[in-house]
């Protein structure tokens, strides 16, 4: 029997994609800077199914590159070009298996999509708070794989604090039931924090224990111009004692952004008369809930306090604040509408990086100049997580330049921000991982020592490297 008959047997005619026009859309990444081959795509609908595929794969020396929404920035979930891996998508295993409200805890399938997670908490009164742009179409378990960030890591942290605990299938093709609903576990080494952030290298993420809060009763969001990224982290900074610890975003903005978005997205609006270089979108949200008419008392009159205090010493230029929901999902389009707009401008590098936070305003100033003198035409785009640390420091290509004449230049541009990031004592990849286009930069800027114990635990975990070989490490 042949390989792909062998998985047939295992996952049936509903599980397996052979024919190259249903294979293509698993094949390239969200960004269309790679296009791979596979031999099939695998399509479980049970742990036990991964199980099975795992085990004819680790026999018969195939492959394997999990994946989930597929919306991944760095081709981690994209197959190589020689055809000889199969896709294994968790897309079929989408069931939230359990909501537990009284002990805030969410028992979901891998390939349950981000925005039904939320509106699962939502409809038991509960949050699960992380949130990104791709929330429509990315999955919990590409979410934990990558670990990932988004707009509200400030507060509730990245996708490692909202988890308690996974179930994994193994290279070998053993499941690992790690479904643990504890808060406190200190037996041995924590084997879940090897799979988070491991980006399929080391194993298939097939279910998940999260962590769900409160949900938060009031809400103030506001858009506010800033004379500078300087001004921003000193307006968070007052903003965390001024909310009483209510600061659940805070994302910077450059106005180049912003034009893109203005450009490429329908229905969306410049909120203030006046064009500004600096924004910042801060939310403020809190679990008590507000008192509306003549006695009004809530974020929004303290948010409204605040901002007004700062603009007097200089740091807040113009704002706006949200009076309904639909103006404050209006502010927030503006925000999360970056990475589509920058896709339909054209070529982008995306330097995902973070520096300690007080130092963010003197990165930008270095930054900037590092880049243009790198490629004087070249359009800096910066905005992200400023809370964190976390810019998405990255470069649109001159107008007009497409992928031929921009890729040569992107060895030199990116190699300055990532020397200048590494002696500010950052990370070259806050949030979005490593996946295949950032692996010599990792191998670069990490330690000896480190990617030896990197390469140390792949080998013993994977010893046949089958499990997404040549993403994150190359053995
Ligand atoms: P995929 O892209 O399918 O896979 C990502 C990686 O995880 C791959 O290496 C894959 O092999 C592995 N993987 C997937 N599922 C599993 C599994 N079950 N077990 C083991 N390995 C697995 N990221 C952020 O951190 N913050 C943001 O704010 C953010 N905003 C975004 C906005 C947009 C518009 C887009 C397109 C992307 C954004 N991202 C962001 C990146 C991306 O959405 C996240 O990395 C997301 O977590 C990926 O989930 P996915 O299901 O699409 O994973
Ligand atoms: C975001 O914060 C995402 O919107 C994507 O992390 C960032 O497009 C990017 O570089
Ligand atoms: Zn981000």
């Amino acid at each position: 029997m042949s390989f792909v008959d062998k998985l047939r047997t295992i996952v049936g005619d509903r599980g397996l994609i052979t024919d190259d026009q249903g294979k293509h859309p698993y094949l390239t990444d969200w960004r269309e800077n790679y296009l791979g081959a596979a031999l099939a795509i695998v399509r479980p609908a049970t742990t036990e199914e991964v199980a099975a595929v795992v085990k004819l794969c680790a026999a018969e020396k195939v492959a394997i590159v999990p994946q989930g929404g597929n919306t991944g920035m760095n081709g981690g979930g994209t197959p190589h070009e020689d055809g000889h891996e199969i896709v294994l998508s968790l897309t079929r295993m989408n069931r939230i298996l359990d909501i537990d409200p009284i002990g805030y805890t969410m028992t979901v399938e891998a390939g349950v999509v981000l925005k039904t997670i939320q509106e699962t908490a939502a409809q038991h009164d509960r949050l699960f708070p992380l949130s990104l742009g791709a929330e429509g179409s990315c999955t919990i378990g590409g979410n934990l794989s990558t670990n990932a960030g988004g707009v509200q890591v400030l507060h509730y942290g990245n996708a490692r604090n909202l988890v308690l605990g996974i179930e994994v299938v193994l290279p070998n093709g053993e499941i690992w039931n790690g479904l643990r609903a504890l808060k406190k576990d200190n037996t041995g080494y924590d084997l879940r924090d090897l799979y988070l952030g491991a980006e399929g290298t080391l194993g298939i993420i097939t279910k998940a224990v999260l962590k769900v809060w409160p949900k938060p009763k009031d809400h103030a969001t506001s858009w506010v111009a800033i004379p500078s990224p300087e001004a921003a982290v000193e307006l968070l900074s007052g903003a965390n004692s001024a909310s009483e610890d209510n600061v659940t975003s805070c994302e910077l903005m450059g106005r180049q952004g912003i034009d893109l978005v203005l450009k490429h997205i329908p229905a969306v609006s410049d909120p203030l008369a006046e064009r500004h270089d600096w924004y910042v979108l801060m939310e403020w949200s809190s679990t008590r809930p507000r008192r509306d008419g003549a006695n009004a008392a809530g974020l929004r009159e303290k948010m409204e306090g605040y901002l007004g205090e700062a603009m007097e010493k200089g740091l807040v230029l113009d704002a706006v604040i949200a009076q309904t929901e639909a103006q404050s999902q209006a502010l927030w389009q503006l925000r999360e509408n970056h990475t589509e707009a920058s896709k339909k401008e054209g070529p982008s590098i995306k330097h995902d990086i973070s520096v300690p936070v007080s130092n963010i305003p003197k990165f930008v100033i270095e930054g900037t100049a590092a880049m243009k003198k790198a490629l004087p035409e070249c359009r800096p785009v910066i905005f992200g997580h400023v809370g964190d640390g976390n810019l998405h420091f990255n470069c649109q290509a001159p107008a007009g330049w497409g992928k031929p004449q921009f890729t040569p230049h992107v060895e030199t541009i990116s190699g300055a921000i990532y020397d200048l990031v590494v002696g500010y004592g950052g990370s070259i990849s806050a949030e979005h991982g490593i996946g295949q286009i950032k692996v010599d930069e990792l191998a670069h800027y990490r330690s000896k020592i480190e990617l030896d114990t990197m390469r140390t635990l792949k080998r013993a975990l994977d010893p046949r490297n089958i499990m997404n070989p040549g993403k994150v490490l190359r053995i």
